[in-house]
């Protein structure tokens, strides 16, 4: 490694013997992951001193060649884009475009959905296997600034196609500081990860975290509740993060066991020292009844891609259900009113934040950047309100932005291309609660004359374009939507005419 590699390689060379990845593709060492990073490294350098903040874009499925195909790419000086496992070719193509990848990467089941695009910007597609375990020679890596960009992540906004929010090395590595003194990360940890590794929350919260800390990350390639319930009462892990989605799954998982499985379950799920949910806000129900399953009451804390984590239930000390805490280290953070003016506790306002850990830029884009800030705050669109010295989110103030799952929807993006199938005249989409999803994706259509679109159809028609977390899962028609005196559809009104899902 060069003099100046990053802190979160130069640690990783304290602990050459130790665990760092348990996956799919066996069990590997720092020094393994080490070795690894060099030869990705290396090979896409071939032969040039830094790759400049070059757009590295891989489709690796969460395991051992992500986290070696991410440290490359960040030790030969390039921008990791991670690519989501769950997105259709139109969507992949949109992200590798819009970054202006200058590699492309692919595990050998996904080379087929990347091999259109890569041969459009003629570029050769890298094979993940081949740079990872290749037998190559490895060379010179470069001495990075911590200034420099690292990270490239997408996500939807309530304007506009979704947007790649940047993150410096120095950005992340405060954020990794600041998690790791709040929820008292130590060598000795074992992560169980069952998180997309195309976001915040599995990518820097656990993997980046874990790693940091020379603790080991066992890496699931998907979420499964019956594998996951299994390996987190076994005994090995000690840390477990998830979204609200996840936890009410383990519950159902738990529940369908036979009575002493169910006793050996809580008994090994007792033995973790941290769980923690996020990403959407955690019903008080899911909060309870782990706690029952589990014995933990969940560490539930809030954070946005573009912010990382901002406030956090303490790690030791008083939980609040329904709550999120307080500001983690280094966070500035405060609740505004429409004219940006500080609200007293007890008012809800607009959640602002500053701080060393809120990323850049939007990549290539200035006005949307300039938008996102107002006197060097982040608007994050959230509503919250301080009560009895913690804050609770209250909400959103846009109605097009869904979180359903933990991802975030874009309610205009499923209108967008709706609109464009033969049977819609018109429609709206909207998040509506639900206990599975926490919102739920549900489209209101006026049919054209003589369709009647359904359901599958919609979604069929949908799949080949979006993401399937964005389809819709309820159609409701309508014979027109409430609109304003302006022409523009009352949402609010909307959702109140949305019936209970038949299907729920
Ligand atoms: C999968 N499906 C979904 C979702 N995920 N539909 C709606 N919302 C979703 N989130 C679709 C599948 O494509 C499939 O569609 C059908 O639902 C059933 O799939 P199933 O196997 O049950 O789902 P799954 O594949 O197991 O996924 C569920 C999941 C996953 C494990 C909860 O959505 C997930 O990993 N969510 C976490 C996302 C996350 O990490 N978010 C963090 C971002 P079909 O049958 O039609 O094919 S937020 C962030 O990073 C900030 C910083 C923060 O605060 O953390
Ligand atoms: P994303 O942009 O995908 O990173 O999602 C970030 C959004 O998730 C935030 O702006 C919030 O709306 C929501 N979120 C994250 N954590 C929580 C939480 N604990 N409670 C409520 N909403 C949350």
């Amino acid at each position: 490694m060069a003099d100046g590699s990053l802190e979160l390689m130069a640690r990783a060379a304290g602990a050459l013997e130790l665990p760092a990845v348990v996956a799919s593709e066996g069990t590997f060492t720092f020094g393994d992951l080490q070795a690894a990073t060099e030869r990705v490294g290396s090979a896409l350098l071939d032969g040039t001193p830094d790759l400049a903040e070059a757009r590295v874009a891989f489709l690796v499925p969460p395991g051992f060649r992500y986290a070696a195909i991410l440290w490359g790419t960040w030790a030969a000086g390039g921008m990791a884009v991670p690519l989501a496992t769950s997105f259709p070719a139109p969507e992949l193509r949109y992200v590798i475009e819009d970054s202006g990848a200058a590699v492309i990467i692919a595990a050998g089941e996904f080379r087929a959905v990347l091999e259109p695009v890569a041969r459009d910007r003629g570029l050769a597609l890298a094979d993940a296997d081949e740079l990872v375990f290749g037998d190559r020679e490895t060379g010179r890596l470069p001495d990075l600034d911590p200034a420099r960009r690292a990270l490239i992540l997408y996500t939807s906004g309530s304007t506009g196609p979704p947007k790649g929010v940047v993150w410096t090395h120095a950005a992340i590595e405060s954020q990794v500081r600041i998690l790791s003194e709040a929820w008292g990360w130590v060598p000795e940890d074992r992560a169980l990860l069952v998180l997309p590794l195309h976001h915040v929350h599995g990518l820097v919260n656990v993997l980046t975290c874990a790693l940091w800390n020379q603790a080991g990350c066992e890496i699931l390639p998907a979420f499964d509740a019956g594998t996951a319930l299994e390996r987190m009462a076994s005994g090995d892990i000690s840390v477990f993060m998830a979204v609200p989605t996840i936890y009410r799954r383990l519950i159902t998982a738990w529940e369908q066991l036979g009575e002493s499985d169910r006793r050996g379950v809580t008994e090994g799920l007792a033995q973790l020292r941290l769980m923690v949910s996020g990403s959407a806000a955690l019903p008080v129900p899911i909060l309870d009844r782990w706690k029952e399953v589990s014995g933990h009451t969940l560490l539930e804390r809030y954070g946005m891609t573009e912010i990382g984590m901002a406030l956090s239930n303490p790690y030791q000390g008083k939980r609040t259900a329904g709550a999120v805490g307080r500001p983690l280290p280094t966070v500035d953070l405060r609740l505004v009113d429409d004219d940006g003016v500080p609200v007293p506790d007890g008012t809800p306002g607009e959640i602002q934040v500053r701080g060393p850990s809120v990323f850049s830029e939007y990549w290539r884009r200035p006005d949307a950047t300039e938008d996102a800030f107002r006197e060097g705050w982040f608007q994050t669109g959230d509503i919250a309100v301080l009560e009895d010295g913690v804050y609770r989110i209250l909400g959103r103030q846009s109605v097009d932005i869904i979180k359903s799952g933990g991802e975030k929807v874009s309610a205009l993006e499923v209108e967008d291309l709706l609109r464009t199938h033969p049977g819609i005249h018109d429609c709206a989409v909207v998040g509506i609660e639900d206990v599975d999803w926490g919102e739920r994706v549900v489209a209101a259509v006026v049919a054209t004359a003589n369709a009647e679109p359904d359901l599958e159809d919609i979604r069929s028609f949908a799949r080949t374009t979006l993401a399937a977390f964005k389809l819709p899962r309820q159609l409701v028609i309508v014979d027109e939507l409430p609109r304003n005196a302006l022409g523009k559809v009352v949402k609010p009104r909307l959702k109140e005419m949305i019936p209970p899902d038949p299907d729920a």
